[in-house]
């Protein structure tokens, strides 16, 4: 009888180790963690896109990759998770082209203002041939893009006055990103510039150390600028592409396979976040509206474009190399 239970037991206990074993086996050998890093809240497209990227990743490559969404910038700010993206102690993220410019020179074209006529214009640009050339040099500085993200146009907002002509913006301390292309901008319209981080300008606006930024209607929306600066003037200068970029490193590492997997991943959540896209900018602008915020047209971008010409002819001057790119941009609209 004893002998049985004696038996029974070390074969249950077999078993267990067995089962524990094929447990083990299950599972992949090192899983990969992937930080990413996202500027948005939650529910925001770009982070609700980002998520489904992870998700479909850890999915289709059976847990040999986790990957995780840090949103709301915690993981710090946008220059700085540029930086760490290159070096890899970041695997992934959303960034926008605008504060590109300073690290990848090639990605300033596109922080021309009014380089792109329309956002469908921009899409079709970046999803072509010349997309691929910004790939490209985005990947000689440790970069991956996989896919390109929408951000709309963005137009400058205020708390004085609504920008109807150049001659509005005169005088008024104006957030821009990091990017000395923005800087002129700015000044070339009279106003004073302020490169500063996107957390930092709600309060910078509430405490008058600023009276305007420019964005697009959903960053305009959900940082809740509008609550401070009511007037928004649609000059729609910047026509910003996103990508969703890998770190050259954890790329890399990946096996063919895994790769493929990534990039479908990639381009499932570009096309979901661009649909995101257009519903949001739908209702963040009936929702400033409803808020009481003046949104107002503007009649003649021309004297805007303008005004802008300088900054052209001084940045091809300063990068003669990239004249093609811009002539090769404006002949494809
Ligand atoms: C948003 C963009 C962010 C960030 C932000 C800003 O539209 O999606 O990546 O660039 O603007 O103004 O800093």
């Amino acid at each position: 009888m004893k002998k049985t239970m004696r038996q029974n037991l070390t074969i249950g206990m077999k078993l267990t180790a067995i089962a524990s074993a094929l447990t083990v086996l299950s599972l992949p050998a090192h899983a990969e963690q992937w930080r990413g890093w996202n500027i948005h809240p939650p529910g925001y497209p770009n982070s609700i896109a980002l998520e489904s990227f992870a998700e479909a990743v850890a999915d289709k490559t059976e847990g040999r990759i986790e990957p995780k969404v840090y949103h709301n910038a915690v993981l710090g700010d946008q220059p700085d998770a540029i930086e760490q993206t290159r070096n890899g102690a970041l695997d992934f993220a959303n960034f926008n082209m605008g504060p590109m410019g300073p690290i990848v020179p090639a990605t300033n074209v596109l922080s021309l203002p009014f380089i792109f006529k329309s956002v469908d214009d921009m899409h079709q640009v970046m999803d072509g041939e010349i997309g691929q050339r910004f790939a490209d040099a985005l990947a000689e500085k440790n970069l991956v893009a996989l896919s390109w993200f929408d951000s709309g146009a963005r137009s400058l907002y205020n708390t004085q006055r609504p920008v109807e002509t150049p001659a509005d913006v005169e005088g008024l301390k104006v957030r821009v990103m990091n990017n000395d292309l923005y800087v002129e901008m700015i000044d070339a319209l009279g106003g004073n510039a302020t490169p500063m981080s996107y957390g930092e300008v709600y309060q910078s606006l509430k405490t008058g150390v600023l009276d305007g930024a420019e964005n697009n209607y959903p960053s305009y929306e959900s940082s809740n600028h509008f609550e401070i600066a009511p007037y928004y003037s649609l000059t729609e200068h910047l026509i910003l592409p996103e990508c969703l970029c890998i770190a050259k490193s954890s790329w890399e590492s990946l096996s063919e396979e895994d790769q493929q997997i990534v990039s479908q991943a990639a381009e499932a959540a570009a096309e979901e976040q661009r649909q995101l896209w257009a519903e949001r900018s739908q209702t963040s602008r009936e929702k400033v509206l409803s808020d009481g915020v003046k949104i107002n047209e503007v009649a003649d971008k021309s004297a805007f474009q303008e005004k802008m010409q300088p900054i052209y002819a001084e940045f091809i001057k300063q990068n003669p190399q990239l004249e093609s790119l811009v002539n090769d941009i404006q002949a494809a609209q």
